[in-house]
């Protein structure tokens, strides 16, 4: 039985990130070393730390990356792609390309019996009405028409310079740290989730850029991923166990 693999965050791209080629040359080691044990690999959001393609053109860069999804999928590995609030602007490029399967909502799934709800994050029991507004524009197809008749000279430096400032605003550039169970956004918005859909296994997320992994009853579990900036960190699930790993390059891995 094959693995199946769940990552996100990569940010790829970021002007805020100063191991840029490095964090991607890691990250495509990673999905050819397992490129002949995985059946899917779902990414889970802001791969890209700015995306945005036009009818004709898409962003310079990530051939390394994109060429290893396209090789992944040749082989008839499933790879996912959610889009996260860094990289929603994709209309079709990723799909006919690379032959990834896009995701733009939360999804529910079953791999191997289990069931799995697995979302980028943002948005999700979310109080913040600035986010929340932000979310809406970036999200609404006439403010994307207008957005995209801009040049990309000045589009492009636009989506980068906010994608970086969105980056920077932390301290040291890194997420707040855990918040607990009481008062993670992801956490409660989760606890209430499962109570009309007792039957999900996992409950899967991104977007935090922190690692955890908890039992939120008998049954559910739920788990955020880390990144792959610092933490190079993923899920993996053999058809019976899940864990959450970090790759460390040369250790021989699952
Ligand atoms: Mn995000």
């Amino acid at each position: 039985m094959k693995n199946v693999y769940i990552l996100s965050d990569a940010h790829l791209g970021s002007w805020a990130i100063e191991h840029g080629r490095m964090q991607e040359r890691r990250l495509v080691r990673f999905l050819d070393a397992i490129k002949h044990k995985a059946a899917a690999v779902y990414l889970l959001g802001d791969m890209f730390d700015f995306w945005y393609e036009w009818k004709y053109t898409v962003p310079k860069g990530y051939t390394r990356f994109l060429g290893k999804l396209s090789e992944l999928t040749d082989l008839g590995v499933e790879v996912h792609y959610f889009t996260g609030n860094h990289d929603i602007w994709t209309y079709g490029y990723l799909e006919k390309e690379c032959g990834v399967i896009l995701h733009k909502k939360p999804t529910t799934v079953e791999i191997y019996d289990k069931v799995f709800y697995l979302a980028h994050g943002d948005g999700l029991g979310d109080p913040d009405k600035k986010f929340k507004f932000i979310r809406t524009m970036f999200h609404n197809r006439f403010c994307q028409k207008m957005f995209s008749s801009l040049h990309p000279r000045w589009s492009m430096w636009f989506g980068q310079t906010w994608a970086k400032h969105s980056r920077l605003k932390r301290a040291d550039g890194k997420e707040p740290p855990y918040m607990g169970e009481d008062k993670e956004q992801l956490v409660l918005y989760s606890k209430e989730y499962i109570k009309n859909h007792p039957d999900i296994d996992y409950l899967i997320y991104g977007h935090r850029h922190i690692e955890l992994d908890l039992m939120l009853s008998h049954k559910s579990r739920m788990i955020i991923l880390g990144d792959w900036i610092w933490q190079f960190s993923y899920v993996v699930f053999d058809g019976e166990h899940l864990f959450l790993s970090e790759y460390a390059e040369g250790e021989s891995q699952m």
